[in-house]
């Protein structure tokens, strides 16, 4: 049996980053993506270019995801899962300190990257036959509003919403869908919420336990292991630490 093939986005980074990692060394192919073609050709010469397939795409243009896709080698497909991981965060204050261009790129990349993605890679999972998966990222922000959450909580309930109504186009197709929605996670997200304070990322998780990129991998492994026959419609995490549901940052 050929090793199956999981395609990640934002694998450069984070959660995408620990969930490649722990495919590729689980005997799983990976097909990892994103817009930091240094950290995908550093990822790719980890495991070498047999384990990991890299595609340079960025979610919010379409052309690069179906260019990306089309290029999959036969050596990579089917499909077994894929985690629409890309996303993003853009600032941290409600009105009026906010930006529309901040509320632009978040729906473009959180919202219409997860569907062009999904739409072309639907019928590579739909090869892979029975235990097909994809694991959508929402967030508990797309379930507890808070103060500066606007757009980027509305962005993740649609991603929760999205999972399920998929999961109902999909009745018949043997694929599953699940909405896996994390809370507070140590990752380079604050840094880009906040437009690079990467300093910031740094201190910001100070006296807190916050979930763990490797914790998610974890997570989605155990997702995309299940039997054939189970769909996991949806997981919350947070970390014990994390109550609902204001951040931390919000509250300084
Ligand atoms: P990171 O910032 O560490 O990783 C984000 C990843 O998304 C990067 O690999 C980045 O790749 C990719 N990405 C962002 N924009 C684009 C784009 N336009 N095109 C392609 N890829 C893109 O953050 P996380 O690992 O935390 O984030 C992963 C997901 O988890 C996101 O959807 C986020 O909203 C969600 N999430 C995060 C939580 C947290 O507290 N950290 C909690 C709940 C959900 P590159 O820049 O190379 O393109
Ligand atoms: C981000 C999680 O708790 O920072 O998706 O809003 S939180």
């Amino acid at each position: 049996m050929a090793d199956p093939v999981i395609l990640i986005t934002g694998a450069t980074s984070g959660f995408g980053r620990a969930t490649a990692d722990r495919f590729a060394q689980n005997g799983w192919k990976v097909i990892a993506t994103g817009r930091r073609t240094d950290r995908l050709e550093a990822l790719q010469a980890q495991y070498g270019a047999e384990r990991v397939h890299v595609i340079e795409m960025d979610v919010t243009k379409p052309e690069e995801i179906a260019k990306g896709v089309a290029d999959i080698p036969e050596g990579f497909r089917p499909v077994k899962c894929l985690f629409n991981n890309s996303g993003l965060a853009l600032g941290t204050k409600p009105w009026p300190d906010i930006r529309l261009e901040d509320w632009r790129v978040m729906v473009e990349t959180n919202i219409m990257g997860v569907l062009h993605v999904t739409h072309e890679v639907l019928p590579l999972l739909k090869a892979a036959g029975r235990g097909a998966s994809i694991v959508n990222v929402g967030s508990i922000a797309g379930r507890f509003a808070y103060p500066g959450g606007n757009v980027y909580g509305a962005s993740k309930a649609f991603v929760r919403q999205f999972s399920y109504e998929l999961r109902c186009d999909l009745e018949g197709s043997d694929i599953r869908v699940t909405s896996l929605e994390p809370g507070m996670a140590k990752t380079e997200f604050t840094a880009v919420r906040t437009y690079g304070d990467y300093a910031l990322n740094e201190t910001f998780y100070d006296g807190a336990e916050p979930i763990l990129p490797e914790d998610i991998a974890e997570t989605v492994w155990w997702l995309a292991n299940r039997p054939d026959h189970i769909n996991i419609n949806s997981i919350e995490i947070m970390p014990v630490c994390q109550v609902p549901a204001i951040p931390k940052i919000l509250r300084k």
